[in-house]
């Protein structure tokens, strides 16, 4: 070995010790978020489809035991045969043995064709009969309920036709009803999923594609756009919450309320500051604000987070989104063309302190 193989070598076993480290710290995940305070996302509630909450997660979960069940049952048998093979047919010391080769056996080959075709067939059909099901519109004696939904870059959109209003980010269902989602994107293909209540399915521009969910009981339900869609795709979070029938119709009514814009005090100031600077692209029902292009403030104080789903509603973090939005949440506002509607991002919009706390106030009237 030279003195310059040596060296490489020596190197090499450096460079591979640096990458194991850096491996470790990357993989090190915070219980925080970017504010140093408590995440939002409570690690007690799964993102798990192993976990199902509802029938059509359900019905997903089942047959994903059918096929491990089946797959650990191939696996035992074969790696049994292999090491009961590889140990009974070894060459012992000092044995010379002549192997004889053979080509073809009729009676094995037939065996290992139909068994997995059996196999396979035992897996199909429960498969596409799930799959079907799941795609089929619901009955309509489920009466489900209606729910639109819009992927953007990189936040949800929410419309509840029947009860005339839209919502961002934080679903509501009744607990134990049908819903049926007809969802497309506004931009390029985001994927809905809340493990716990049902499959992915993709959002796609220009096209409807529609998702059944339910979920048994009352509870809140953690999902993630599962379609790679840019720079804020891990920030696309969202939250379901199921309540009973009562409870839901009671939130949906006051959403469907236009908001009431206070006369006088701080939250006055903070419209003039909204109707100025922030009207191009947000909503509020009720008032002269009225573009699309952003989430729908009209009941923001009732959403527990925001950013989509990814920061707690409360003010010390506000106080960071009004002031500099992309340093809490990476977006690509530089890009915005609200001209063509495009929008990546709350830009950073040069507020004073005193314009940022009328604006909080009056986000804290919009119940
Ligand atoms: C150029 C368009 C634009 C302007 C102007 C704008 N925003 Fe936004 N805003 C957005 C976009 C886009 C989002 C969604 C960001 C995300 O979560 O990815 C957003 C999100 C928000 C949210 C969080 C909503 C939620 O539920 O997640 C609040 C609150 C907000 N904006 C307040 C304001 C205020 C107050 C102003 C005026 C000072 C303003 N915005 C001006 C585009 C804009
Ligand atoms: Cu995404």
């Amino acid at each position: 070995m030279t003195e310059d193989e040596a060296t490489w070598r020596r190197n090499r076993r450096l460079l591979m010790l640096l990458v194991l480290a850096a491996m470790l710290v990357v993989s090190a995940c915070a219980g925080t978020d970017r504010l140093g305070l408590e995440s939002v996302v409570s690690d007690d509630i799964p993102q798990n489809s192993l976990n199902p909450a509802g029938p059509e997660a359900r019905q997903i979960d089942d047959l994903w035991w059918l096929v491990f069940w089946i797959a650990t049952a191939v696996f035992v048998v074969v790696e049994a045969a292999l090491i009961y093979m590889v140990v009974r047919f070894r060459q012992r010391k000092g044995e010379d043995r002549q192997v004889k080769q053979v080509h073809g056996n009729t009676k094995l080959e037939i065996i290992w064709t139909i068994l997995p075709a059996v196999l396979l067939t035992v897996i199909a059909i429960p498969t596409v009969a799930t799959l079907l099901d799941l795609r089929s519109a619901p009955d309509p004696s489920d009466n489900a309920l209606q729910i639109e939904v819009i992927g953007h870059q990189w936040w949800w959109e929410f419309s509840y036709p029947e009860y005339g209003f839209t919502t961002a980010n934080e679903l509501h269902i009744p607990a134990g009803r049908q819903v049926y989602l007809t969802m497309t994107s506004a931009d390029v293909i985001h994927s809905f999923w809340v493990p716990q209540l049902a499959g992915k399915r993709d959002l796609v521009p220009g096209r409807e594609t529609n998702l059944k969910i339910e979920a048994d009981e009352p509870g809140l339900f953690l999902g993630q756009c599962a379609e790679f869609c840019g720079l804020a795709h891990a920030d696309m979070r969202l939250r379901v919450f199921a309540s009973t029938e009562a409870e839901f119709e009671t939130w949906a009514l006051a959403q469907a309320q236009p908001a009431n814009l206070p006369a006088a005090g701080p939250a006055a100031d903070g419209w003039e500051t909204f109707s100025a600077v922030c009207a191009s692209c947000h909503t509020i029902d009720g008032t002269s604000a009225g573009a699309r292009l952003a989430p729908n403030l009209t009941h923001f104080a009732s959403r527990t987070t925001f950013g989509s789903a990814t920061f707690a509603n409360e003010e010390q973090h506000l106080r960071q989104w009004l002031a500099d939005p992309s340093s809490l949440k990476p977006m690509r506002p530089e890009l915005n063309d609200l001209e063509v509607g495009r929008v990546l991002g709350m830009p950073k919009l040069g507020l004073t302190e005193d314009q940022i706390d009328g604006l909080i106030a009056l986000l804290e009237t919009l119940e």
